[in-house]
C-alpha cells in the first residue's frame, strides 16, 4: 500500500512515519509536508534513508502540486496532519490557520474525491470540544460533545472536522477522524508547554505559567497516538469519529513540577504570567469508543512518558538549540517579551 502522510516533518507526523515504517513492512510511506517553522527535515534524517519512503515539499493548499502527487503516487490511503497547531499562534494571526487547516483539508479531500483512495484520515484535536469545568471531575468529552470552540486554532480544527464529515456524506468519501488529546515525546516543538519547560529549565531560565496553573490537560504519550491512528485508519469504520486519550490529566503547574523533578532542578524557577486569552480550563477524554470497538489501550504511563522525553531532550541537544537559535527567538519575544506577571 502506499500511503500520503501529509504534515509528516513536524512533531506527531514524524513519529507517525517511524511507526508505520517499523509496523508495516509491506507499506510505501509518501511524506508532504510545506516545511512551515514548526516543520523540520531533520525529523526525518533516519526514514529518508528507507527506500520505501518518499519526501515531498508541497503545500497542501496548492492544488496543482497535491494532484500531482496524487496522479504520481496513485495513493491507497491519505493521512492529514499538517496543520497550524499553536493555539497562542492563532490569537496573534488567525488567517494562516484558516488557510491551512480549512482550505487545506478542502484540497486533499477534492484530491481523494477525483483519484479514489482506499481511506482518508483527519487527524483532529480534543480542543473541538471545547473545556469542561475544573470542578466537575465527571465530565469527559465523548464522540456526541457538542463542537464548541475556544480559539481560531480549535475553530479551523473544528471546521476542517465538519468538511470532512460532508465530503464523506455527500461524496462519500471514506473518511474517518480521530480527536486526540495533548500528546508529548519526542521532536515536540519547543513553543509547547513540556518542551519549553524542558530547555527552559535546562538553561536556569524562568519557567512562565499562564494565569495560575491550574488548567488541566489530558497527556498522551504521542507513540500511543501513532498507534490509535494506525489502528482507526486500517479497522476503524469509515464515517466515524474516534477520540483517543488515556485518562492522564494534570494541572499545568503539576506537569511544569514533573519536569523539574526529572531534571533536578528548583521549583523558584517557576514565573506565573498573564493568562492566554480564551485559555481552556480542562480537557478529559473519554477513550470508550475506540477502546471498546477496536481494543486500544496506551502503553505508555506518564511518569514513564514524562522520563523517556525528558532523556530525549537531554541527548538531543543539537536538535533544539538549532531550533532556538533561528527565527524562534523573534517569536519568543514578541510573545513572552511584554507578557509580565500574572
Ligand atoms: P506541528 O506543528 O509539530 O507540525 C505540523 C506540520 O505540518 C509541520 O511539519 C508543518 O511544516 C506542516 N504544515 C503546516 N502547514 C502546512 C501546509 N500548508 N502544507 C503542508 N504542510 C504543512 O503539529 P503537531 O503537534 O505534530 O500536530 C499534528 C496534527 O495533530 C495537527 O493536525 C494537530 O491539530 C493535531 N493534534 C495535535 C496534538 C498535540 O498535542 N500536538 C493533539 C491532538 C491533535
Ligand atoms: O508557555 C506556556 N505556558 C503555559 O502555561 C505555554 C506554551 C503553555 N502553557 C499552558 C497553556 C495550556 O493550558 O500549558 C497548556 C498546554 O499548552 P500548549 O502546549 O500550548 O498546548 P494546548 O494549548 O493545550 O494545545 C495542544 O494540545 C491540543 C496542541 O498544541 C494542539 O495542537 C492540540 O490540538
Amino acid at each position: 500500500m502506499t500511503i500520503i502522510v501529509t504534515g509528516g516533518a513536524g512533531f506527531i507526523g514524524s513519529n507517525f512515519v517511524y511507526h508505520e515504517l517499523k509496523k508495516h513492512p509491506e507499506d510505501r510511506i509518501v511524506c508532504l509536508d510545506k516545511l512551515t517553522y514548526a516543520g523540520n527535515l531533520r525529523n526525518l534524517e533516519e526514514a529518508l534513508k528507507n527506500p520505501r519512503f518518499r519526501f515531498v515539499r508541497a503545500d497542501i493548499c496548492d492544488r496543482e502540486a497535491v494532484n500531482r502527487l496524487f496522479q504520481e503516487e496513485k495513493p491507497d490511503m491519505v493521512v492529514n496532519f499538517a496543520a497550524e497547531s499553536h493555539v497562542d499562534r492563532s490569537v496573534e494571526d488567525p488567517g494562516v490557520f484558516l488557510r491551512t487547516n480549512i482550505l487545506g483539508t478542502q484540497t486533499l479531500l477534492d484530491a481523494c474525491r477525483t483519484f479514489g483512495i482506499t481511506r482518508y484520515h483527519q487527524v483532529s484535536t480534543d480542543e473541538v470540544y471545547g473545556d469542561l469545568p475544573l470542578d466537575r471531575p465527571d465530565l469527559f468529552f465523548t464522540e456526541d460533545t457538542n463542537i464548541h470552540t475556544s480559539s481560531p486554532y480549535s475553530a479551523s480544527k473544528a471546521g476542517a472536522d465538519m468538511l470532512v464529515l460532508a465530503y464523506h456524506r455527500t461524496f462519500r468519501v471514506p473518511v474517518s477522524i480521530t480527536r486526540c488529546s495533548n500528546n508529548y515525546g519526542p521532536y515536540h516543538f519547543p513553543e509547547k508547554l513540556i518542551p519549553l519547560m524542558i530547555t527552559h529549565a535546562l538553561a536556569d531560565q524562568s519557567l512562565p505559567v499562564y494565569g495560575d496553573g491550574a488548567n488541566v490537560r489530558d497527556w498522551l504519550y504521542v507513540e500511543d497516538h501513532c498507534s490509535a491512528i494506525d489502528l482507526v485508519m486500517r479497522r476503524g469504520r469509515v464515517g466515524e469519529v474516534y477520540n483517543v486519550g488515556g485518562h492522564n490529566e494534570r494541572t499545568n503547574l503539576e506537569v511544569v513540577k514533573t519536569v523539574l523533578r526529572e531534571l533536578g532542578k528548583p521549583e523558584s524557577l517557576i514565573t506565573f504570567v498573564r493568562d492566554r486569552p480564551g485559555h481552556d480550563r480542562r480537557y478529559a477524554i473519554d477513550p470508550g469508543k475506540i477502546h471498546g470497538e477496536l481494543g486500544w489501550l496506551p502503553e505508555t504511563g506518564f511518569e514513564e512518558g514524562m522520563h523517556r522525553t525528558v532523556q530525549w531532550y537531554l541527548a538531543h541537544e543539537d536538535w533544539w538549540k538549532e531550533i532556538l537559535a533561528g527565527e524562534y527567538q523573534n517569536y519568543y519575544e514578541h510573545m513572552y517579551g511584554n507578557r509580565g506577571k500574572a
